[in-house]
């Protein structure tokens, strides 16, 4: 009953007349409508105006985002061709010939690609990739760099057809496998080969699947330094050679997403990082630590990158890695290959110039060079000219051939065994060359020279003409095969090439071609090529490394190609091969400040603390025991812990 009054009064509320007979309440109600209407009205036109504000501002936005593109572009293509040395801000103002002139050579870059690249082709494949045939370019080694092409033409074939989208093939199985988060490794790493060869549809299809489908939010435990030599400096390259600014944008994409491994209290990043979270640590086999070759072999792209988008974070980044290794540099300049990411400090004292140790040493030079040698990157040049000191005291010969080696060092005791990983060496010290006195030039060359040949004997000596991946030196043996797998590594085609370019003697391209047919004889099949489990009973693996199509076929092609092609005084190689700008770094800070933690976002907290007092502790009790399975496996820098592949 009493439920039915209530509802009954309620629905009174609704009837006209209940209003007419209580005028206040109609007035309340009146006046509830017209507020109500006015805020509406009011709102929306509110929200009307917003949208009219956030189209303009968009539409400037868009067209300052066009400017500064321009911009970029004007100044990337201004700054990059200036002589050595010069502050073109200074020449350009009072040189309008010369800028006419640059304009001109820009826009037929722009028209037609590098220089040095032919662009007409048959059936879609230039034959030939070198432009004019300059007067220098002799027929034997045009044929064999024709040999080099071909071999470039099946790897990405038999990749295109078995692999697609995956990391690397294995060709015996016919499959893709992905050891790098599925970012299609070998589409990247190959870019930049493709183009220098003149395969440009090949090269428009690798563009057309990086830009659909290269995708970063992955989760897995990402090599950093695996994904900034591979997929960073590719993508840098292939943007420095097409000028393709999807390149550039997803360069940075990746950066960005790398750059939390550098959030540490002494500035020297972990080694590995899950992509889609940014979650950073060490593995397990480094106790903890970070590994030399990986965190002081970032800074090429990182500076590169900074270089061309005009954002300094990340050249900051890796700098400070740099300002915290150059602070624990030891007076020979021999830096050990575990850092604590935590004090910056050596957490062993194994010295080496094979795997985790090299690359450090190769981008010092590298960084210098690739700054156009200015006063911003001395101290590269610096610790750099210190560390080949300490590598001369590790110089040893062999009995009875006196072939020289690079002997590595734990705490004073020498070891006699030099990684092929090594045998970089000798192009490092070629390429050091110039700006050094004339002496030390000489001695450059000298030891270069003689390295270059033991390297060259590593294939050599083996029945399959293919180096084993290290070799011990003992008394009256000369050298012994080590662990005994190839993986189609690049180093010493990478030192031959260098080798040829400074001295024009046709030795080190024989010497090359020699290498290039063990692999023709003993790794080519099929469907790819393949490494070998054994050098000696020429057992084959199931892998194609993209580091095949990235470096060793690019280094056997410039080999045989004249200097003209990718000129040593314009572009510097990554450590993966893949060919940067060198753009002047002028005006701009010296940086060799220490880390600021508040800066870099962490501080020492009681964790770091811990995780530090237990690394000493594991490294006096178990660094012995992680050194042998390290020795064992043999794994240079590859933080993926399980897998040999650098
Ligand atoms: C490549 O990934 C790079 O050259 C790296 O610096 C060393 N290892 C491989 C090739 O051997």
């Amino acid at each position: 009953m009493a439920r039915q009054r209530s509802q009954s009064s309620w629905l009174r509320c609704l009837s006209l007349s209940y209003y007419f007979r209580r005028p206040r309440r109609l007035a309340l109600v009146l006046a509830f409508f017209a507020i109500s209407t006015f805020l509406i009205w009011d709102r929306q036109t509110l929200i009307r105006e917003h949208e009219a504000e956030i189209n303009v501002v968009s539409s400037e936005n868009e067209k300052l985002h066009h400017k500064l593109d321009e911009l970029r572009k004007f100044l990337r293509e201004k700054v990059e061709d200036i002589p050595e040395g010069l502050d073109i801000r200074n020449t350009r103002d009072t040189d309008d010939e010369a800028e006419e002139k640059q304009d001109e050579v820009d826009d037929e870059f722009l028209k037609r690609g590098p220089p040095f690249l032919d662009r007409t082709s048959k059936d879609g494949v230039v034959l030939d990739g070198t432009k004019d045939a300059p007067q220098d370019d002799d027929p034997v080694a045009r044929e064999r760099r024709n040999k080099v092409r071909e071999a470039m033409l099946h790897a990405w074939t038999s990749y295109e057809t078995y692999a697609w989208g995956y990391d690397e093939l294995k060709p015996q199985s016919r499959t893709g496998v992905n050891q790098f988060g599925g970012l299609g490794a070998t589409i990247v790493d190959s870019l930049d080969t493709l183009f220098i060869m003149g395969f440009q549809e090949q090269f428009k299809k690798a563009s057309e699947w990086i830009s659909s489908n290269m995708n970063f939010n992955k989760h897995y435990g990402a090599s950093v330094f695996e994904t900034t030599i591979r997929v960073l400096g590719g993508l840098l390259s292939a943007y420095d050679l097409s000028r393709d600014n999807m390149f550039l944008h997803k360069a940075q994409e990746l950066a960005d997403k790398l750059l939390p491994a550098w959030n540490t209290p002494s500035g020297v990043p972990y080694v590995t990082l899950d992509l889609a979270s940014g979650s950073a640590a060490n593995p397990g086999w480094t106790g903890g630590s970070s590994v030399l070759a990986d965190v002081g072999t970032e800074q090429l792209e990182f500076i590169g990158l900074s270089q061309r988008t005009g954002e300094p974070k990340y050249k900051e980044k890796v700098e400070r890695t740099i300002a915290a290794l150059k602070k624990a540099m030891p007076k020979d300049g021999l830096l050990p290959i575990y850092i604590s990411p935590h004090t910056g400090k050596p957490t062993t004292q194994k010295i080496t110039f094979g795997a985790m140790g090299d690359s450090f040493y190769e981008y010092l030079l590298k960084v210098w060079i690739q700054g156009n040698k200015t006063e911003v990157v001395k101290h590269y040049r610096e610790m750099w000219e210190q560390s080949m000191e300490g590598m001369m005291t590790l110089l040893k010969k062999t009995s009875p051939s006196n072939y020289l080696y690079i002997a590595e060092r734990s705490g004073d005791a020498l070891q006699n065994k030099m990684d092929e990983l090594a045998c970089f060496a000798p192009g490092m010290l070629v390429l050091g060359m110039e700006g050094a006195s004339e002496e030390k030039a000489q001695k450059y060359l000298d030891v270069a020279k003689e390295l270059a040949r033991t390297c060259y004997n590593f294939y050599q000596s083996t029945r399959t003409k293919l180096a084993g991946e290290n070799y011990h030196f003992r008394d009256g043996e000369d050298m012994v095969v080590g662990t005994p797998y190839n993986i189609l590594r690049p180093e010493t085609v990478e030192s031959l090439m260098y080798l040829y370019r400074k001295t024009g003697d046709n030795k080190y391209r024989d010497w090359g071609w020699d290498i290039f047919q063990a692999f023709e004889a003993n790794s080519r099949l099929a469907t790819g090529y393949v490494g070998l489990h054994d050098v000696n009973s020429g057992n084959k693996d199931d892998m194609m490394q993209s580091f095949f199509l990235a470096e060793t076929l690019k280094y056997l092609y410039l080999l045989f190609s004249p200097p003209s092609v990718i000129p040593l005084d314009q572009w510097v190689f990554n450590t993966e091969a893949h060919p940067l700008r060198i753009i002047p770094r002028v005006n701009e800070p010296i940086s060799l400040e220490e880390p600021n933690l508040e800066e870099s976002g962490s501080r020492m907290t009681e964790q770091d603390r811990k995780v530090e007092m237990m690394e000493r502790m594991r490294n006096s009790n178990n660094m012995r025991s992680t050194q042998k399975r390290l020795g064992r496996k043999e794994v240079r820098g590859g933080t993926l812990g399980a897998f040999e592949y650098r």
